[in-house]
């Protein structure tokens, strides 16, 4: 009991921390998205970032629909934001490299 009372304890402290910022970051490295997969509740954001010396993009549909798209080019740690108010399953790729891909699970 006292064990996991100090894990809730942790889980708030973290989400806390990260405060308004955004509440995930994916990686783009090694022309891969980095993670590739990742759950998110609406309204919370994430940040795309850079960390090869390619360019990269993001592009993000919902079905049929483009939801979101980043610059054309994302430079070496440059950063992309985006928030998602609607819960569904968002596929996301780069506009410039067609193997990037990943999957975004929104949830309520
Ligand atoms: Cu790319």
């Amino acid at each position: 009991m006292r064990q996991r009372a100090f894990l809730s304890a942790a889980l708030v402290s973290t989400a806390l921390a990260l405060g308004n910022s955004y509440a995930a970051e994916v990686r783009i490295e090694n022309f891969a998205f980095a993670p590739e997969k990742l759950t998110v509740r609406a309204g919370e954001t994430i940040v795309f970032v850079n960390r090869d010396q390619a360019p990269h993009s993001v592009i993000g549909t919902m079905g049929e629909d483009e939801i979101f798209h980043s610059p054309e080019q994302l430079d070496e740690d440059e950063t992309f934001r985006v928030t998602l108010a609607r819960p569904g399953e968002v596929a996301f790729r780069c506009g410039l490299h067609s193997h990037m891909s990943g999957t975004i699970f929104v949830v309520p």
